[in-house]
């Protein structure tokens, strides 16, 4: 019997045949899977491995364990560093070590690193000077480092720009046909800038290879994430630009290096930009002038404590074989070693030239800069003038 089209229409809903196929859903690919990614539990079990996101090899896991080790070690250095007065602030980036080494163990030393004022234990993770990392935020100058030496930008404090020149930067880079990869760190509260949208627009319009790098720690300063956004997740801010994006469990540091070699691969690969939101947390306070304990309590960071990125793999590495006592007592001494040498070199004083203020602003100075700069090489010369007399 063939069906007459009266047939079908006096059919049920329930046998009813759409008279066309659904039409792809345009978001598919774009869109993070529901859950962060994640392959180790929170005390260092690993979970059923998984086609999309295959381990990393344990020799580069060991290495992260290693940097994440120092790292932190640097972090409690700088943060005791404020105290005896060597640094004016500094940002710390305790618990968030498995986002700051494991970033910048998925790009190469060609690539292009974009950090905030939160990246220092980044920087020293890409093996930056830490005196030269420090020299920022001790005041002596924009930036202690020569960026084009280490292939990565100032730290940025004013919110979001950083998203705006790792754009501008990696389009040049891939027209002028290299395949480097800018990678951009960004703050949960500065995906709110217009800037942080301005990136990651260009970038897709584009096709530049920038893997954004969001770590949602949950505050920007005191103000928590649900007064930031009404978004499911930070990473869904990609779908709207036509970006694939994808969450990550960011104190799983099997699961960031994974998921962000992935990102840095998609953009190497010329599919243009990558967004990533890591769920972390910081243990410290927004900086060492911030009281946290006026806006969070205790509970919250005490069950962030039992997420501890460096003791789960430890742990995994311990139970895989691949890490013992002594390797472990042989790491800890090189981050004391490390912090020795650091606390060495920040106690000599340094001699700063207040004229080298203007080094280095524009290519080709402004009017307005030279006359300034007149007027301060004025004013220290009458300084030095009055001292003599007295
Ligand atoms: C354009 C701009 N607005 C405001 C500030 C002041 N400010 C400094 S850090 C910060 C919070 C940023 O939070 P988030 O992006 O989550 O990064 P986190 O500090 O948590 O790493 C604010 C508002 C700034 N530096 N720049
Ligand atoms: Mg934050």
């Amino acid at each position: 019997m063939t069906t007459t089209p009266q047939a079908v229409r006096r059919a049920s809903p329930r046998t009813r045949r759409p008279a066309t196929p659904a039409a792809p859903d345009p978001s598919a690919g774009l869109l993070p899977q529901a859950e962060p990614v994640r392959l180790l539990d929170p005390d260092g079990t690993p979970l059923p491995s998984r086609a999309d996101y295959p381990e990393p090899p344990v020799e580069a896991l060991r290495e992260m364990y290693r940097r994440m080790v120092v790292g932190r070690r640097f972090d409690t250095q700088a943060t005791a560093l404020t105290k005896q007065g060597r640094l004016a602030v500094y940002p710390s980036s305790r618990g968030q070590e498995a986002c700051q080494v494991g970033a910048t163990l998925a790009v190469r030393d060609t690539d292009w690193v974009f950090p905030t004022y939160r990246e220092s234990m980044a920087l020293v993770s890409r093996g930056i000077d830490p005196v030269e990392v420090l020299t920022l935020l001790r005041g002596d100058w924009h930036c202690g480092y020569d960026p084009t030496r280490v292939h990565t930008a100032p730290q940025c404090t004013p919110l979001a720009t950083q998203c705006v020149h790792a754009a501008g930067l990696a389009y040049g880079e891939s027209y002028q046909g290299r395949d480097t990869v800018a990678l951009a760190f960004i703050g949960d509260g500065a995906t709110s800038e217009g800037d942080f949208h301005e990136g990651v627009n260009f970038a897709a319009v584009f096709k530049a290879p920038v893997v954004y790098f969001v770590q949602n720690n949950k505050y920007a300063i005191s103000v928590p994430l649900s007064r930031q956004t009404a978004a499911p997740s930070l990473a869904y801010k990609g779908v709207g630009y036509g970006v694939p994006s994808e969450q990550v469990d960011g104190n799983d540091p099997v699961a960031v290096l994974a998921v962000l070699t992935r990102a840095v691969a998609h953009a190497r690969a010329g599919h243009g930009p990558f967004l990533v939101e890591a769920h972390t947390y910081r243990m410290e306070p927004h900086t060492n002038a911030d009281d946290a304990t006026r806006y969070r309590d205790a509970d919250e960071v005490e069950a962030w404590r039992d997420r501890d990125p460096v003791a789960r793999l430890e742990t995994y590495l311990r139970n895989r074989g691949a890490l013992d006592d002594a390797a472990v007592a042989a790491i800890a001494e090189e981050a004391e070693a490390y912090a020795a040498d650091l606390r060495d070199r920040m106690n000599a004083q340094p001699t700063v030239d207040p004229l080298s203020l203007f080094d280095h602003v524009y290519a080709e100075p402004t009017p307005q800069l030279v006359e300034q700069r007149e007027q301060v090489r004025a004013e220290l010369a009458a300084a030095r003038d009055e001292e003599g007399d007295a």
